[in-house]
């Protein structure tokens, strides 16, 4: 049996070497935000999670990529207009993940945007690796299913494989060692009035990236063991919710798994902790709000900033309350 390594579930889904397209490839990919949070991995090398998660698409927020051959073996990476030094982090990564795609000797041009607004909190690395494993995709000519390509956008960012559709979307752990059962499925469900308030508020740089975090948060944390359960509880729940359509007991799950995946933090030695003053005034903010009666409920990802979940008859007091609040309409107007 093939050992699973990244190439291994490369050479299990991509089809043989096909000729590129001349004028390049090109993807595009939303960001995502987790309604039911991905914490913890299986397999480190593969982002195998341990556990189901759960995300909604925020576009219009996301990434937009091309991809062609350079002329040479290195490759060029560009973001928002600038060449990358290929020793910083950022190009490197991604040299690493088209390093799995790569004929002998070839160089790649990857151009790309991002339409996330740093200081909202929202990682990009998952759009940024949906959109390449897109533009692969159209670059190759592979026509490969939504399912395969969401396994191979893990391989480059675990997130990466909720990137790939709008609405909800499900990213199923599965239990295989070589993770080709761990793929994301859009779900069903629609729900026009829902709204995701985007709410900056600290622009410092993090103390740890969330890699390290949910590595240390694993292997140190006494409060981790419940987490995985706590999980699944919380996404059958949600999926219920989803389902009738009850947004008190959606927002709630949600806020309950972002404030639980923070306590398994706090639990690390030395301490992982990413809430300023800013995150704690807003949170108070946002249940007085909810005490006096507005729907709204709040997630954190890893990092200090708030994103806020509410239906579109509260917009104009969480407007008034939050005057910095980017607000969208995952599922349109
Ligand atoms: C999530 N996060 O579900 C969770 C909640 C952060 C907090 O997925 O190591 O950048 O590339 O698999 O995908 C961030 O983790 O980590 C993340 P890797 P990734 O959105």
């Amino acid at each position: 049996m093939n050992e699973p390594t990244q190439a291994a579930t490369v050479a299990a889904l991509v089809p043989a070497q096909r000729t590129p397209r001349q004028d390049g490839g090109y993807g595009a990919a939303p960001a995502n935000l987790a309604l039911i949070k991905y914490w913890g991995k299986r397999d480190e090398q593969l982002n195998l999670p341990l556990t189901d998660s759960l995300s909604i698409a925020l576009s219009p927020l996301g990434t937009t990529t091309t991809l062609n051959l350079a002329d040479g073996a290195a490759d060029e990476v560009v973001l928002a207009g600038q060449i990358l030094p290929p020793a910083s982090s950022f190009a490197r990564r991604v040299t690493a993940f088209l390093d799995l795609f790569r004929p002998p000797g070839q160089g790649y041009r990857v151009t790309t945007t991002n339409t996330v607004p740093t200081a909202a909190g929202l990682a990009s690395s998952a759009s940024g690796y949906a959109a390449l494993t897109l533009a692969l995709d159209h670059l190759y000519g592979w026509q490969l299913s939504r399912r395969d390509l969401s396994v191979l956008a893990r391989l480059g960012s675990g997130s990466a494989c909720r990137s790939l559709d709008a609405g909800f979307v499900w990213w199923h752990a599965g239990s295989r060692a070589d993770g080709l059962d761990s793929y994301a499925e859009p779900l069903p469900e629609r729900w026009p009035e829902l709204r995701v308030g985007v709410l900056p508020l600290v622009e410092t740089a993090k103390p740890i990236g969330s890699r390290e975090a949910m590595r240390a948060t694993r292997s140190q944390s006494p409060l981790f063991a419940p987490w995985p359960e706590l999980c699944r509880a919380n996404l059958a729940t949600l999926r219920a919710a989803l389902a009738a359509r009850d947004f008190a007991t959606f927002g709630q799950v949600a806020e309950h798994n972002a404030l639980c995946m923070h306590a398994t933090m706090l639990g690390a030695w030395p301490p992982i902790f990413y809430w300023r003053p800013e995150t704690v005034a807003a949170l108070h903010r946002l249940w007085e709000l909810r005490r006096d009666g507005c729907a709204v409920y709040g997630t954190l990802d890893a990092g200090p900033n708030l994103k806020l979940l509410f239906p579109c008859q509260a917009e104009d007091v969480l407007r008034q309350a939050f005057p910095q609040l980017l607000i969208l309409a995952p599922f349109g107007a």
